[in-house]
């Protein structure tokens, strides 16, 4: 039987599609994660439409995951990286369009400044694409680097550009 006892560090995903059957995508990828031995999937925001920020390409649609994991950082990043392999990410354009991107937002509160990682994400404080849906599930979580909550720093931004998907 699965031990999900030595589930124990909480994990912040970020979800992205902006090619292909996005929802259709974002749901597989969830599912993907949740049948994943190492990983309890804890809670999913609601899916946003988004206005692309970088190159000129179709919107997004965004989300966020939290997760328990006995994974350390490296080997969940490459399960994610794996994932977004098997839904066909092709890696082109930086910033460009894709159909799957899965970041690792958050760790516990660790910091880290790998090469190949860093968490927190770099850019999460400035994307109301990732603090609005991160909001509804962690509000409470205080990012490491600022020590400001995620509801406090979503209230710092313009959240035009992101909207509700409708059901
Ligand atoms: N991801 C990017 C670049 N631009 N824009 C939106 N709206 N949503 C994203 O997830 C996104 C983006 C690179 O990761
Ligand atoms: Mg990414
Ligand atoms: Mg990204």
């Amino acid at each position: 039987m699965t031990d999900l006892s030595l589930n124990n560090s909480l994990c912040a995903i970020g979800l992205g599609s902006n090619l292909g059957n996005s929802r259709a995508t974002l749901i597989g990828a969830i599912e993907r994660l949740q049948i994943q031995p190492q990983i309890e999937l804890i809670a999913v925001s609601s899916w946003y439409q988004t206005a692309p920020i970088g190159p000129p390409q179709p919107d997004y649609l965004n989300g966020c995951a939290t997760v328990k994991t006995s994974l350390t950082p490296l080997d969940l990043l490459s399960i994610l990286q794996s994932i977004e392999t098997d839904f066909g990410r092709v890696r082109q354009e930086v910033w460009g369009a894709r159909t799957l991107d899965l970041d690792l937002l958050l760790y516990d509160n660790l910091i880290i400044d790998l090469p190949t990682l860093q968490i927190p994400h770099p850019r999460m404080l400035e994307r109301a694409f990732v603090l609005i849906p991160l909001a509804e599930i962690a509000p409470d979580w205080h990012e490491p680097k600022s020590g400001d909550s995620i509801a406090t720093l979503c209230n710092k931004l313009e959240c035009a550009g992101v909207k509700l998907l409708p059901e």
